[in-house]
């Protein structure tokens, strides 16, 4: 564990910079009271451009825990179906702390049309994750954010 890291364990410090102020951009569909999202396989998000949207097919763990997960997802047009050549981002962050993760998720396309393996995504501590998924598809470009509550 790196030392940098060690002050998000705790949010005691009543001092510490407020980060605050970003994310919030999709809230659509949030169901906890963090903007968290309630994990549920199948799961589907439209981009914030209204281009593309991605289906959550399934995530190992379920629903998403602390360290190494790994998801499926389908890339899909506003009526979902399934769009092929995509090249995907993934970007993991904690906006209450103000850090993203520590290693870079594998990406593979998945045989099936539109599908992609996402493996290795650390959730390395407990607390809101923002999950961000930047789509290029040809020339049609969105991006989707799911949020998770990892739990202890
Ligand atoms: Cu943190």
């Amino acid at each position: 564990m790196l030392p940098m890291l060690a002050g998000c364990e705790d949010d005691t410090g009543g001092d510490a910079a407020s980060t605050g102020g970003q994310g919030g951009a999709g809230g659509e569909a949030a169901g906890g009271a963090s903007g968290a999202d309630t994990y549920a396989a199948g799961m589907t998000r439209a981009g914030v451009d209204a281009r593309l949207s991605l289906t959550l097919l399934d995530a190992v763990p379920a629903p998403p825990q602390r360290e190494l997960n790994d998801w499926r997802v389908r890339v899909e047009d506003p009526s979902g179906v399934a769009v092929s050549g995509c090249t995907l981002g993934v970007g993991l962050f904690m906006p209450v702390h103000g850090h993203s993760s520590t290693t870079e998720p594998v990406i593979t396309p998945a045989e099936a049309a539109g599908e992609y393996r996402i493996d290795d995504m650390n959730f390395f501590m407990p607390g809101l994750w923002e999950i961000t998924f930047d789509l290029t598809c040809g020339a049609v470009t969105d991006q989707v954010q799911f949020a998770f509550e990892i739990a202890r």
